[in-house]
């Protein structure tokens, strides 16, 4: 199953306490102190990576917990400082501190390798070495380790796939897939075969790019009709939207303006994505007059309409060329968004230091 919303529980590790300790040896009775630092405690950091397709390993596992520093040793010895504890998400997460049910974001990881310290662990505490003052020679304190961060934390997985698929129930979307790529989603003359997001990609001049099909949208989505239109998340970072209408469509520029109603209602910014058209079944027209000529009402939306039929492979070419060199375009034009940092807040320790 798809995950795309999960809750989790991070704990960094605690400091290491410092040492009280004196210097023991055989003709030096009075040593002065020499009890070591402790170590850090190990961090919460997750980090995203490229092979990790969703939240889905979270489901069995929901507490995560660093481990303490090390106490100091005798003869001034440091305590080691503990593993951070590193969880991998897949690229395109936000992370969220949830305190008192509010929630605040703290990243937004959407390159392979971006990483964000979600528990900071505690510092160790200093061993009595440090403590020595000009009256007291044998300090028998020594500071505890500092205490861990502990947040519970709510991650959002938003797919950032190059393009996005949209079509009716039905309108052949993961026969699309399948005809372009190795994905091989479901396929059957129900509605709704597909109830999660497929990924698949394609390869053009040696490079790649990602497709996602959505599940079907129908009319009215966002009063929950079908499947709803909360899966339109996963569209709104494509850079190109696909608009797959069945060639069989009586009314095919209804459906496309219901498509792009939907699409709209969700998110009123993706209307300003880049969108082409692609007519799908054209295998089923003979020499039907009437659905010939259907497409043409398509064209009034002012984006590319192509003629394909995904089951026999009839024009696909042109459009994965049209679509590939507007995914290239954009990629382009938004470069400088993909080099800004993205870590928005960091919220400051519940508990004072020191
Ligand atoms: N004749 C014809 N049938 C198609 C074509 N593409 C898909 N279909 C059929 O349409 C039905 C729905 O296809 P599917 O890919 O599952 O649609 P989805 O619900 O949009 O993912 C299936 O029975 C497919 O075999 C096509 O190009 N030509
Ligand atoms: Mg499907």
């Amino acid at each position: 199953m798809f995950v795309d919303k999960v809750e989790i529980t991070v704990q960094a590790g605690n400091g290491g306490g410092g040492l009280a300790s004196f210097r023991r040896e055989k003709y030096l009775p009075f040593g002065g102190p020499d009890g070591g630092d402790g170590g850090k405690g190990g961090d919460v950091i997750l980090i995203a990576r490229k092979d990790i397709v969703d939240l889905s390993s979270f489901r069995n596992k929901t507490n995560f917990k660093a481990v303490n520093g090390e106490i100091g040793g005798k003869q001034k010895m440091h305590g080691a400082h503990a593993a951070d504890l590193c969880i991998d998400v897949p690229i395109g997460t936000s992370v969220y501190i949830k305190q008192e049910e509010k929630e605040m974001i703290i990243a937004d990881l959407r390159r392979d390798g971006q990483d964000v310290v979600a528990a900071r662990g505690g510092r160790g505490g200093l061993g009595n070495v440090h403590f020595t003052t000009a009256t007291n020679q044998a300090p028998k304190t020594a500071q505890s380790g500092e205490n861990r961060e502990k947040y519970h934390l709510v991650l959002r997985f938003k797919l950032i796939a190059d393009v996005c698929v949209l079509g009716c129930p039905n309108s052949g979307k993961s026969s699309l897939l399948a005809a372009l790529s190795k994905a091989r989603p479901e396929i059957a003359e129900y509605p709704f075969t597909t109830r999660e997001p497929v990924l698949g990609v394609t390869k053009q001049n040696l490079k790649q790019y990602t497709w996602v099909e959505l599940p079907g949208l129908t009319e009215n989505a966002h009063q929950g009709k079908g499947l709803g239109n909360k899966f339109l998340c996963h569209a709104e970072k494509a850079r190109v939207i696909v608009y797959l209408i069945d060639g069989r469509d009586m009314d095919m520029e209804k459906s496309l303006e219901n498509l792009v109603r939907e699409v709209t209602l969700f998110n009123a910014d993706m209307s300003r994505k880049k969108c082409v058209v692609a007519v799908n079944k054209i295998d089923t027209w003979d020499t039907n007059e009437l659905l010939i000529t259907n497409p043409d009402k398509l064209r009034r939306f002012e984006w590319p309409v192509f003629q394909i039929s995904a089951k026999e492979g009839l024009g696909l070419s042109e459009l994965v060329t049209a679509v590939h060199k507007l995914v290239d375009e954009e990629k382009n034009i938004h470069k400088e968004d993909q080099e800004r940092p993205e870590v928005i807040f960091r919220p400051k320790p519940k508990k004072p230091r020191g």
